[in-house]
């Protein structure tokens, strides 16, 4: 996938690299005199924002995948090709979903770099929510991007072949995926090198994680189902740092770990973020009134999603998984339902996997990490901790989205600080 074509791009060379692409220059126009800023805030890449110097209007966003992980450094090398599975699911996206993702102007898969739409008027959903911002639609709007995308990429609306001909496309994505597997379902349940440190949330999780093995089996569990189930092509980043918004409009981006894996996977992750910014309101300004909001999402998101994904599923034709005549009308839709409820527990596990990563792991969330008393974050931590482990362990209980919303108002019943 990768020749050597590549280089590294950087603000001396990017004028002239833009000036020769005219579906870049049809956006910025005069590319002799741009004004370039590296704002990339990711854990992988390099992104610049490249704007017109006499015409801030016009402008364009470059990411560009270096050959290592740009989060730890050169020590840490990581193919780039990962850019070429975002310049895939994002093609697909413009695609399925255009109102919900960046348009591209330009794709190269041997640069490792996509020029794509800025969004100038919005901000990283998990910075507004940090600030105890609320958007009124971006519930909907991520339910809509969840069911839209996995439902149209699932073997229950696609044909066998041209399924596994997209698969194939995704498969490779095979050093992401170790990423997930080693950050997400493994480092963090144990003593790893990589993991991050502050005393009083190691102590407590020596105790109570690293010791739990009904937890720690529950999330191999879940690594089984990233590792095997290929329900659908998933975004696999999703959190609130892969949302851009402002008051009306929402867009997802940052797909580059995208890969066919299990469709809880991504509402898992999207429903921990909310949870651990909730807990950080606690401490945050947000507040009471902040925190109901970001638990009152939760549901919107879930309904959202299903009430799409079963309206794509009744008009869907035959697929990889129906033949007209195999089931009758009633046996159709009762099957559906217990796959819904399947999938809303997969999601409370997924959910619980994602919110222990983010507590123990490397790759933390600025919502708890950037409190700076270390006692107080920590309690906030073993909070997290707390409810991930209870999810985890009642997930099968759930039979609705009401009941994780009962468990989970359940749990910040007790004090948190
Ligand atoms: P990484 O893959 O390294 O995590 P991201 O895709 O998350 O990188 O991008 C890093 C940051 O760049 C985002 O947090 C956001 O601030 C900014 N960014 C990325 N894409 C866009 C875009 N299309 N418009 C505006 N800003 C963007
Ligand atoms: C080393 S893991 C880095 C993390 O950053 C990305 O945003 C993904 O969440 C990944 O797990
Ligand atoms: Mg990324």
């Amino acid at each position: 996938m990768s020749n050597d074509s590549y280089r590294v791009l950087d603000r001396d060379s990017l004028p002239g690299y833009l000036a020769e692409i005219p579906e870049v220059t049809a956006v910025l126009g005069d590319c002799t005199d741009l004004e370039i800023l590296e704002i990339g805030d990711g854990n992988l890449n390099f992104v610049y924002r490249v704007n017109n110097a006499t015409d801030s209007t016009k402008s364009v966003i470059v990411k560009q995948a270096v050959p290592y992980l740009r989060m730890v450094g050169e020590e840490w090398p990581l193919s780039r090709d990962r850019m070429t599975y975002e310049i895939r699911a994002l093609s697909l996206y413009n695609e399925v979903v255009p109102d919900l993702v960046p348009t591209i102007y330009h794709a190269d898969e041997e640069m490792s770099t996509l020029v794509m739409q800025c969004l100038s008027d919005h901000i990283i959903l998990r910075i507004g929510m940090i600030e105890g911002i609320t958007y009124p639609d971006v519930a909907e709007h991520i339910g809509l991007f969840m069911a839209e995308t996995l439902f149209t990429t699932s073997a229950w609306s696609m044909g066998s072949l041209e399924r596994r001909e997209l698969m194939d496309r995704f498969t490779m994505n095979a050093e992401l995926c170790k990423l997930t597997e080693e950050f997400i379902f493994t480092f963090p349940y144990m003593d790893h090198e990589s993991n991050y440190s502050n005393p009083a949330t190691d102590a407590w999780a020596k105790e109570n994680v690293h010791t739990d093995i009904d937890y720690k089996r529950d999330v191999l569990h879940f690594k089984d189902l990233f590792v095997s189930k290929t329900d659908a092509l998933l975004h696999a980043d999703l959190h609130s740092g892969s949302l851009m918004v402002n008051q009306q409009e929402s867009y997802v981006i940052d797909m580059e770990f995208a890969y066919f894996g299990p469709f809880g996977f991504d509402v898992g992750k999207v429903i921990s973020n909310f949870l651990l910014c909730c807990t950080s309101h606690y401490h945050r300004s947000g507040g009471a009134e902040y925190r109901e909001w970001l638990l009152e999402q939760i549901p919107v998101i879930w309904n959202t999603f299903e009430a799409r994904f079963l309206e794509l599923w009744e008009a869907a034709g035959e697929s990889a998984m129906m033949t007209n005549g195999f089931f009758s009308d009633t046996e159709l839709a009762d099957m559906r339902s217990a796959f819904m409820v399947n999938l809303l527990q997969e999601s409370a596990g997924f959910a619980a996997c994602s919110m222990a990563r983010r507590t123990l792991g490397i790759a933390g969330v600025a919502d708890i990490r950037d409190i700076e008393d270390l006692e107080i974050r920590s309690t906030l931590e073993i909070a997290n901790l707390k409810l991930s482990k209870r999810l985890m362990a009642e997930r099968n209980t759930l039979s609705t989205i009401d009941d994780m919303l009962a468990l989970i108002r359940d749990y910040y019943s007790s004090p948190i600080l």
